[in-house]
């Protein structure tokens, strides 16, 4: 699969990327092109998707911030204080101008990587989950029941992985950003519909 439009891509991301960063980039897009087998997405989408999700992690915050005012990114209030989550919007941005990339869905997977927002696309579900079970990843709890039910049911493993992201942003008392939390209610929101079906 790794044609030359995607050893120029992958070749270009490694340069502005560190070592690890690197490696879990090539996680979740492998992780992707296997969700989009499942799901019948198209691969090649999901593979751009998940090398290019985190194009703009590695830039210092203060740079980040400096080019979301240049390119005119609006943010939220969360996203002000919170440079941890500057680099969806930011990545989106630079996946179009510097990759070239014009495939919409692939920019909003891009964008909503980090805080998932309600009725996601199934693309943007996929690398929204790919990120979170890629290979690499160990330190969350649920993992080996979040990583099997990525292969069985995409909104289920949307409602663990952002009720999970919620418990630990409260620990931590970090801000949520108001699309972490309309992700949060929309899958719970289905997850409690679909427990109700059964009973
Ligand atoms: O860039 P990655 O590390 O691969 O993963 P990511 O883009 O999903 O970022 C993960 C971090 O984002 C994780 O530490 C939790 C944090 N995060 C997600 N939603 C919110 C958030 N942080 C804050 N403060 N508020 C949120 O709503
Ligand atoms: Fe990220
Ligand atoms: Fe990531």
């Amino acid at each position: 699969m790794e044609n030359e439009y995607f050893s120029h891509i992958r070749k270009k991301i490694k340069k502005v990327l560190d070592k690890d960063r690197y490696r879990h980039t090539l996680g979740v897009a492998s992780t992707a092109v296997c969700l989009a087998m499942r799901y019948e997405v198209d691969l090649e989408r999901a593979k751009l998707a998940g090398l290019l999700h985190d194009c703009a992690k590695c830039i210092p915050d203060k740079k980040k911030y400096e080019l979301c005012t240049e390119f005119h990114i609006s943010l939220t209030e969360t996203e002000k204080h919170n440079p941890s989550l500057l680099h969806a919007k930011l990545g989106a941005y630079i996946a179009r101008e510097q990759y070239g990339i014009t495939d919409q869905e692939v920019l909003d997977s891009i964008t909503w990587h980090t805080t998932g927002k309600g009725d996601m696309t199934t693309l943007e579900k996929i690398i929204f989950i790919a990120d979170y079970i890629e290979p690499g990843r160990t330190k969350q709890k649920n993992l080996a029941l979040i990583r099997k039910m990525a292969f069985m049911n995409l909104d289920e493993a949307m409602y663990l992985i952002t009720r999970d992201t919620l418990e630990y942003l409260s620990k931590t008392s970090a801000p949520v950003d108001e699309k972490t939390r309309e992700a949060y209610e929309f899958y719970s929101e289905l997850h409690n519909n679909k427990t109700e079906e059964l009973k």
